[in-house]
């Protein structure tokens, strides 16, 4: 087992003793704002480090190192270490918007609630958005358990219970080991080759430059990585990076982490702002997502309202517009848009609430490049599950769009690469190397072209095939799509591409009625005396056509036409000839087919570039003779 990161984050109503627990259980003072020192109350996000061994290791072993040792050291961490970032929420209701900028992000909660006054307000607030943000885990850690206490009956039956005082200490020991025992059964935070720092701080540091601190989620960054601050797209580079106060090569995703941004001015990244790597797409200013309300909640969501949503680290305002409804109620879910002031870079998956004085509903994003427009512009509409599955998305994805550019499909989501790959195999979805298309509609679209190829081989027998340009046309499927189609339809054999058209492969041209009489008419013609035929444009065109097709003319110079058979007689004489003689100039061949100027001529120049003959000057020779 490795050192594994892990965001814990503490939630509760105002003065329960969050602050004073984070302090108790690292050394560390969450409340770093002058004004929250002299306020005594949490403003902001604080943040501190915890390592913790996991109850792999032996009890009387277990080495519980907060933050620095005397000598200023961090101990070295050991298998099996928890590294663990502690966020410290404000518990005031003035103050939620910044407590949801860190419950986003935390993989387990300690909620904190003060024996003396049990279940508050912001209590109740702050576990609706847990849920909305889909934190699963917590502890409910009574403090203030040195006071006399009022009764508290805890609303989720799955999380323990510990009761501490930060102020005699009791319970902390017990409170560590609960934390140890339950991130040791917590799976490690999800690595989708997707790294997203949410940037929760910015400042300047002298002679360092801008630096970025937040949660990083969803991938690994390493120092030297190429990086994008969104929504602005603006290009940077990770100069150096920093977990806890010590620098580091890479990080991993749950880590706290503050990132060193090259050539960034200050004023250049803000909270909220997400640093990214370049090939994980823009910014969009519409979101479809499920949206739904707590039961528990007292508030409703009206369509078209305009509300501020919290997203990652940061807020913004957006109208919602419901999909199918008027309004949502408490208890209820619903598809509906976000249609925010400015873009917003979010990925599908990606969890947020929505707040104005409480509260109001909470989501996840399905879709982070919607477009405006309703129910039938959304890729998402049959969606009603606030979990869609990589498949799910796949699957609405390619109802709506029939054709996806692979490169693009879901990569703003929560999902690996790998995870898209397998959501495509699962659906039955056609792969080529650029794009995926809906199985059901690829084979029916197989099944049309075949269907129009074998009805033209039926109505206009005499035509070679059917023409590739029309069938592109007849099917509305671009280049990439279209040879992807013809690969297919020649795959098994079934049919056969010949230069413009595409057959079955024993159809053969086939005159009928009165054409067939005229090209019969114009092969007796041709075939009177074979090397001195009649110009094309003597010939009935319908019936030169048809023999074209047919492939049992060749056409050659301005306006001459043999036929094949005559054409192949022509170059097996004149091999023979050249056989005997070396070489022989442009009348000699002319006697030998007893042609004349006009016909041999271009019939010369044509064996030439079949490569029949090799002109030399005035001569001709075999080529390769
Ligand atoms: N008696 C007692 N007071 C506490 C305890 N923990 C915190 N306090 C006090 O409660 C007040 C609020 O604590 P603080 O940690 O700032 O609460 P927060 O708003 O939840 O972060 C402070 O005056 C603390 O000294 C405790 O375990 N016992
Ligand atoms: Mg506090």
């Amino acid at each position: 087992m490795s050192i594994r990161n892990f965001i814990l984050g503490t939630a509760g109503h105002v003065d329960h003793g969050k602050s004073a627990l984070v302090k108790a259980l690292t050394g560390t003072d969450p409340d770093r704002l002058p004004e929250e020192k002299e306020r005594g109350i949490t403003i902001d996000l604080g943040f501190a480090n915890l390592r913790l061994t996991g109850p792999v290791a032996a009890v009387s072993d277990r080495r519980i190192s907060e933050t620095e040792t005397a000598d200023g050291q961090r101990p070295q961490l050991q298998e099996g270490d928890f590294n663990i970032g502690i966020v410290d929420v404000p518990g005031h209701e003035d103050f939620v918007r910044n407590a949801a900028s860190g419950i986003a992000f935390m993989n387990t909660v300690l909620f904190v609630v003060a024996a003396n006054e049990g279940w508050m307000p912001q209590s109740e607030e702050h576990l609706q958005i847990l849920d909305y943000l889909d934190v699963l885990r917590g502890i409910f850690v009574v403090t203030k358990c040195d006071l006399p206490a009022v009764d508290f009956t805890p609303p989720r039956a799955d999380w323990p219970v510990v009761r501490v005082s930060a102020h005699t200490g009791e319970g902390i020991e017990q409170l560590r080991q609960t934390i140890a025992a339950t991130l040791a059964a917590a799976p490690p935070p999800d690595d989708a080759g997707k790294p997203r720092l949410h940037v929760d701080r910015v400042f300047t540091l002298k002679g360092i430059g801008t630096v970025v601190t937040g949660t990083l989620t969803g991938g690994s960054l390493k120092r030297g990585d190429k990086l994008v601050v969104q929504p602005t797209g603006t290009a940077t580079r990770a100069r150096s990076l920093h977990n806890h106060g010590r620098e580091t090569d890479s990080l991993s995703p749950g880590a706290r982490c503050a990132i060193n941004l090259a050539d960034m001015p200050i004023e250049g990244v803000r909270r909220g702002d997400v640093v990214t790597l370049p090939e994980l797409g823009g910014p969009c200013d519409t979101v479809d997502v499920a949206l739904r309300i707590s039961p528990r909640a007292k508030t409703k969501l009206k369509h078209n309202e305009v509300i501020n949503v919290s997203l990652g680290s940061g807020h913004w305002r957006a109208r919602v517009a419901l999909f199918d409804i008027k309004e949502l109620r408490p208890g209820e879910q619903a598809i509906g848009q976000l249609r925010f002031e400015a873009p917003v870079y979010c990925f599908a998956g990606d969890r947020f609430i929505i707040r104005e004085a409480t509260t109001i509903a909470g989501g996840v994003v399905l879709d982070a490049d919607a477009r405006r427009g309703g129910l039938k512009e959304s890729r998402v509409p049959s969606m009603t599950s606030g979990q869609p599955t990589a498949a799910d998305l796949v699957r609405a994805w390619l109802a709506h769009d029939c054709v996806v550019p692979r490169a693009a499909l879901l990569v703003k989501s929560r999902f690996s690469a790998a995870a898209v790959e397998a959501a495509l195999r699962e659906v039955g979805a056609k792969i080529s190397a650029v794009f995926a298309a809906d199985g059901a509609l690829w084979k029916n679209t197989l099944a049309r072209a075949a269907a129009a190829i074998d009805q033209l081989h039926r109505d206009k027998p005499e035509k070679p095939g059917f023409p590739l340009s029309e069938l592109q046309a007849m099917l509305g499927a671009g280049d990439e799509v279209f040879a992807e189609l013809l690969n297919d339809l020649c795959a098994g054999g079934q049919f056969v591409r010949d230069e413009t058209i595409i057959r079955r492969p024993a159809h053969k041209p086939k005159a009928t009625g009165q054409l067939n009489a005229t090209a019969e008419a114009l092969v007796k013609r041709l075939a009177a005396d074979p090397f001195n035929t009649p110009r094309r444009k003597e010939c009935d065109p319908q019936a030169l056509r048809y023999l074209r097709d047919a492939k049992l003319v060749t056409e050659f110079g301005d306006d001459e036409v043999l036929l094949k058979e005559s054409y192949d007689e022509a170059c097996r004489q004149v091999r023979e000839f050249l056989k005997q003689r070396g070489q022989a100039t442009m009348s000699e061949l002319r006697e030998l087919l007893k042609t004349n100027r006009r016909i041999a001529v271009p019939l010369l120049e044509r064996m030439d570039k079949e490569s029949v003959t090799l002109r030399a000057g005035d001569v001709r020779k075999l080529r390769g003779g």
